[in-house]
């Protein structure tokens, strides 16, 4: 059984410097690509990031920055907006026919049959669907969960075929502005590789690449391609490559 884990960029999907709104038709042209391959038998867990739902709130109410104390109310905005992110992602799947299956952020941590639950519901050819999201557990107390976790997580329980990050970029870039196309996880290179200088809630590239790591590392290949251009999804499901960073030992 081959499977996909994809995580859509909250970047790709929302207009981050506006709270609140959504790329539709941006996420409908990934959704067709997504639906090609789904037809193809492989089986797919689709997480989706924050952008300007999540991160807006989690920024408001200082979520991201460790403190004894979060803000109760800025705990409900953010999931709310998560909620809502989340229902519009989730509507535009069921529209274009493919039979999602939503899996709360939070039973991720806390259920401890999550892992035959989602392989049960992926043999029944489900597309699960699940989001970063601030997450409560007995041991932990609140965090805010980005969707590249939960990418690391269900790759450690599920043990996907290939990991696939749409961003709002080419993939991964070097200090010198050029695409990097291959990193080796053994590599020393963080110290190359540029970052943005806005940070979100979560840390963003960097995180991205530090969780990449670690799932190349124990379990499959990552790559990082442009959400931006959905047919590159396709070709690197065709042929095993496209335009991109893979992250592969
Ligand atoms: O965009 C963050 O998920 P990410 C979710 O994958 C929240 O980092 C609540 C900000």
């Amino acid at each position: 059984m081959k499977i996909y884990i994809i995580k859509i960029g909250g970047s790709v999907i929302t207009n981050k410097n506006k709270p609140l709104s959504f790329k539709r038709v941006q996420l409908v042209k990934i959704i067709k690509s997504i639906y090609k391959i789904y037809k193809e038998g492989v089986r797919l867990i689709i997480i989706h990031g924050g952008g300007s739902f999540g991160h807006y709130f989690a920024k408001k109410y200082n979520l991201h920055k460790k403190q004894e104390n979060y803000s109760k109310i800025g705990i409900s905005h953010t999931k709310f907006a998560m909620r809502k992110l989340n229902n519009l992602v989730a509507k535009e799947f069921i529209k274009n026919n493919l039979p999602i299956f939503p899996i709360e952020p939070c039973n991720l941590h806390t259920n401890k049959n999550i892992s035959s639950l989602i392989k049960n519901l992926l043999q029944k050819n489900f597309v699960l669907i699940t989001y970063g999201d601030v997450v409560f557990t007995i041991k932990n107390g609140f965090k805010i969960t980005s969707g590249d976790e939960l990418v690391k997580l269900l790759s450690n329980t599920i043990k996907p075929t290939k990991v696939i990050f749409l961003s709002d970029v080419d993939g991964v870039y070097n200090n010198k502005g050029e695409l990097i196309t291959k990193i080796k996880p053994e590599e020393e290179f963080l110290s190359d590789i540029k970052f943005s200088k806005s940070k979100d809630a979560t840390g963003e590239m960097k995180n991205k690449i530090k969780e990449s790591i670690e799932i190349a590392k124990k379990f499959c290949p990552v790559w990082v391609i442009n959400g931006k251009k959905p047919e590159r999804l396709i070709e690197l499901h065709k042929t095993g490559k496209t335009i991109g960073t893979i992250i592969k030992n």
